[in-house]
């Protein structure tokens, strides 16, 4: 494992989260803060770590200390070379995929290196492949659950499962080694990790998950959990499901047969979180709507397909966010 170089792009939860796990598996890696302030806390700081799951852990704080830089900054850190295999994990929202992060990530690459995306939702690899070559790119998905303290604080509360996949299947020989090679070490680091021959399929699962549970914990202001026990959010979520599913099948992309049974399994094990989207809001911050729902209506549209019911919530966390952005939270 010595001869590969570690970028996680992005310090929100998830980005934390990888940073630490991959620091404490004593890999060499580097982590991107987004703004001045946040490096330098960082800087001052180091990552703090915390495992909520783990009740011997529950009082043990682990402070990881990996390179910290802004993505704008001079690629190089001392003593890299070229040839090791290099990968930038992506840890950053969908909206952050503007020309100019793309140009950025793009500066950060070199022939040794791999892109992640860990994004929820879709919309973001056409950005990103306008200047990372797509066969360059692996999508992932991660069901761990983690919750930011502050700038420098994450809380590990809930393991999860992540599977990673080329974006462009059959790739070369060249990306499947890699592809490995990280499964590898994020296992090591404590990530049950899988490789997929299909990830535009998984992607699309935790996006009709997503696309249920979200809007509606955001709308209803509930945490997770709630919605399984009010039969109109039931209802409504079974409905938004079958319209995604619909979107789905159209594309010729094979989900699995239990998806709904998934979803109330996530509803359970994460039944005390606030959904990210909710948490979006109560801070209030941009959700990812526009990536989510919004990226089912666009599909949809093109399959010459309805989706009501997502226009529907789609329209509701629009006015919520609007009114939140007047001061009217
Ligand atoms: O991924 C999630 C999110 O909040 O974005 C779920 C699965 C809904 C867990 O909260």
């Amino acid at each position: 494992m010595g001869r590969v170089r570690l970028t996680v792009v992005g310090a929100g939860a998830v980005g934390l989260l990888f940073a630490a796990k991959l620091g404490m598996a004593g890999f060499r890696m580097e982590l991107c803060a987004r703004r001045p302030a946040q490096r330098q806390l960082l800087l001052e700081n180091g990552v703090r770590f915390r495992s909520g799951i783990e009740e011997s852990a529950k009082v043990n704080e682990t402070i990881v200390r990996p390179h910290i830089r802004m993505l704008a900054e001079d690629a190089s850190i001392a003593g890299e070379s070229e040839e090791r295999i290099h990968f930038i994990i992506l840890a950053v929202k969908q909206a952050a995929f503007t020309p100019e992060f793309v140009e950025q990530v793009e500066r950060l690459t070199g022939p040794a290196s791999w892109v992640v995306c860990l994004q929820n939702g879709i919309g973001h690899i056409d950005a990103l492949s306008r200047l990372v070559p797509e066969e360059r790119i692996f999508a992932a998905v991660t069901t761990e659950g983690a919750m930011k303290r502050s700038d420098h604080e994450v809380i590990h509360t809930g393991n999860g499962t992540t599977w990673i996949g080329p974006v462009r299947p059959a790739g070369s020989r060249e990306a499947d080694e890699a592809q490995k090679k990280l499964a590898e070490l994020l296992n090591l680091a404590g990530f049950h990790t899988f490789l997929s021959k299909n990830i535009t399929s998984r992607v699309w699962q935790k996006l009709i998950i997503n696309s249920a549970i979200n809007p509606l914990t955001a709308i209803l202001r509930v945490h997770n959990g709630e919605l399984l026990q009010r039969p109109e959010a039931m209802e409504l979520m079974r409905t938004l499901v079958d319209e995604a599913v619909a979107t789905a099948d159209k594309l010729g992309l094979s989900l699995d047969p239990d998806l709904w049974e998934q979803l109330l399994e996530v509803c359970r094990k994460t039944a005390g979180n606030r959904s990210s989207m909710l948490q979006d809001l109560l801070a209030g911050r941009m959700t990812e709507i526009d990536y989510i729902t919004g990226g089912i209506m666009r599909e949809a549209k093109k399959a010459g397909l309805v989706v009501p019911a997502h226009q529907t919530v789609y329209r509701l966390v629009k006015a919520i966010e609007a009114g939140a952005e007047a001061g009217g939270r």
